[in-house]
């Protein structure tokens, strides 16, 4: 396996690169570095080592369909050529093309979830995610008087590098424990979060514990906002298919000499927001209703959604 490849695979996988936009990126950029890299040999020979390539990438976050998205905008358009050269050349082609909207679609969400936010508005974000921390450090960066608070987000503490991220930026931020949601809601004027996949039925899939979050918005009626690439959308929920939840080892919630032998730790990362709890989502085709996911998805992904 070749060395671009290797070291994602792991990166990902040991989340040094985190965050659904960000896997998805590195993966397409390592399948880019991976073609370009590529030394002579048959299209059959290339062929063969992209599917392996592709598959140690995928099995890095398995579940993660920002990277299934990423690593098939990649490899595409693989089956129609006629050479290893023209093959090569579209694997680097489309890999820097989804970079690249990748990217502008991250400064898109900003300015148009940045209109949600008034001046004087308090907001809160869970976990780590560039979409939703994009949105308020652009409100900001408009002039408006914003503050933010932050979930630590067991157990991998992401809020640690939200709030760094908001406060570089000169954000007014506040840390709160993911248990202290609810007590805080009454005092927000709008959440902002992030999303892993999002299903054909506009039910968002993202870290764990954002449905509580989404449910305490609703219960205090504080407009509840998914800041979303297209590519996040599952095409596979079209289908028929259930997003599955990954699990991760229990050791990252607490070590062996920390509980009783015999007890068991469960450690899901997502949970499911169902599409009624969510006001807007906010991605790079225009601000939509859960609703309309299923339209935009088939618009966004269109014949891709069948190739495979
Ligand atoms: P961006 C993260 O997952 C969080 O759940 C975050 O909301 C989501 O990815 C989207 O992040 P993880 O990789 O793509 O930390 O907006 O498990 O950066």
């Amino acid at each position: 396996m070749f060395d671009a490849v290797k070291s994602t695979v792991s990166d990902i996988r040991d989340m040094r690169v985190r965050g659904a936009g960000r896997i998805a990126r590195a993966g397409a950029s390592a399948l880019g570095e991976f073609a370009q890299g590529y030394p002579g040999g048959s299209l059959e020979d290339f062929k063969r080592d992209l599917d392996a390539a592709k598959g140690a990438i995928l099995a890095s976050r398995p579940t993660a369909v920002s990277l299934w998205n990423g690593v098939q905008a990649c490899v595409r358009d693989v089956g129609g050529a006629q050479s290893l050269e023209e093959a090569k050349g579209s694997v680097a082609r489309n890999s820097k093309a989804f970079v690249e909207a990748s990217s502008g679609a991250l400064r898109l969400i900003a300015e148009f979830g940045a209109k949600r936010i008034r001046d004087g508005d308090t907001v809160l974000t869970h976990c780590n995610s560039s979409a939703a921390v994009g949105v308020i450090k652009e409100a900001h960066a408009q002039g408006k008087d914003v503050r933010a608070f932050a979930t630590e987000s067991r157990p991998w503490r992401q809020g640690l590098l939200t709030v760094r991220e908001l406060s570089d930026a000169g954000v007014d931020v506040t840390l709160i424990i993911d248990s202290a949601v609810r007590s805080v809601m009454r005092r927000m004027d709008g959440v902002f979060v992030g999303a892993d996949t999002v299903a054909s039925n506009g039910a968002l899939i993202n870290k764990i514990g954002t449905s509580q979050l989404a449910l305490a918005a609703h219960e205090a009626r504080v407009p509840f906002h998914v800041c979303t690439e297209t590519y996040k959308f599952s095409p596979m929920t079209m289908f028929g298919d259930m997003v599955e939840i990954e699990e991760r080892d229990s050791g990252e919630v607490a070590g062996p000499e920390e509980v009783p032998s015999g007890v068991r730790v469960y450690n899901p990362v997502f949970d499911a927001t169902p599409a009624r709890h969510i006001d807007a989502l906010i991605t790079e085709v225009g601000i939509i209703s859960p609703g309309s996911v299923y339209d935009v998805m088939v618009r966004q992904l269109g014949s891709d959604i069948f190739r495979t």
